[in-house]
């Protein structure tokens, strides 16, 4: 017998499917959403994979259950289609660290320097970028930059740090900006973890601090992650980045076990999407993310260089 809660979860998978197939949509799922929502994905990943898949998708319109900058990067790529967002105020507090102004201001203090932001960014800042980069190909995106000896990195400051200790030949200057979510864990809570789950693998976000890092077997966007475990001969892993994506690796590797290090790995505004709201932004067709087209060209030409 099925509890109410999950009589509620079959309601509504059948209302988004319903509404699914009338709107010609498509179920664009990043891997940090709650578990039930990646059930009724058509397509899940990292940004990139999610980016990728909206320019490839057959429909009219893409509801993106993520966050604002990932709708927006699927509206950026995909002038002629609809893209909804389920949670108008679903954003990134890393991506508000960082404004228009003061990444002017630090642009005019390094004129020499190549602007990489990643991709939790506003369409604004993009526009102002370079090049854009997700946590997966950010190395391979400033190796890239053989005209540039500096690279000012928005808006993440790990991230910087992790790409200058793989790319020393070029200086990286960087945006203090950071994950709250990902901050939050302590190298005490990792070595606990470990002493707990011996012989288990670890792999980490490199939205991590450096001394996190070190401690890690793998070190990767949430894409190379789930790469990792797959080839991985290792059944044990302690996974360090948001909780969310524990519920996917479980799917794939069902004869593996996963183990969060801290109670902290939780994004609030990606928990904000729920299937009561995927079904609300369908029936009423929002929240509707557009990209003014004088920032969005500019964008595109940022995302279009990583994409290449
Ligand atoms: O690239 C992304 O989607 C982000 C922000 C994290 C990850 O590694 O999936």
């Amino acid at each position: 017998m099925h509890s109410p809660g999950e009589d509620l979860h079959e309601d509504y998978i059948e209302k988004i499917k319903r509404l699914k197939a009338q709107r010609n949509a498509v179920i664009l799922v990043h891997n940090y959403q709650l578990p039930e929502v990646q059930d009724i994905a058509d397509i899940m990943g990292d940004s990139l994979d999610l980016s990728r898949a909206a320019i490839e998708a057959d429909c009219s319109v893409v509801v993106f259950c993520g966050v604002q900058f990932m709708a927006e990067i699927a509206s950026i790529l995909n002038p002629g289609k609809i893209v909804l967002l389920p949670v108008e105020e679903a954003g990134c507090r890393a991506a508000d660290m960082i404004t228009v102004e003061r990444l002017k201001a630090m642009k005019a203090q390094f004129p020499d320097a190549a602007v990489v932001c990643y991709v939790n960014s506003s369409a604004a800042i993009k526009a102002e970028s370079d090049i854009c980069c997700t946590s997966r190909n950010a190395i391979e995106v400033v190796r890239s930059l053989k005209d540039y000896e500096r690279v000012i990195f928005i808006p993440d400051g790990n991230l910087a740090r992790w790409v200058q200790s793989r790319v020393p030949d070029k200086e990286m200057i960087p945006w203090e900006g950071f994950c709250p979510t990902h901050v939050m864990v302590s190298k005490e809570e990792i070595l606990c973890s470990k002493q707990q789950h011996q012989g288990a693998e670890f792999i980490a976000h490199p939205e991590c601090e450096l001394d996190i890092l070190a401690l890690a077997d793998c070190v990767g966007g949430t894409g190379e992650m789930l790469d990792y475990v797959r080839n991985s001969p290792c059944r044990k892993f302690i996974v360090g980045t948001e909780m969310g994506l524990t519920h996917r690796l479980k799917k794939e590797n069902p004869d593996k076990s996963f183990y969060s290090p801290s109670k902290s790995f939780v994004c609030p505004d990606m928990k904000l999407t729920t299937l009561e709201k995927v079904a609300h932004a369908l029936e009423t067709m929002t929240y509707r993310i557009e990209v003014p087209e004088n920032i969005r060209q500019r964008a595109k030409v940022s995302l279009d260089r990583m994409l290449r």
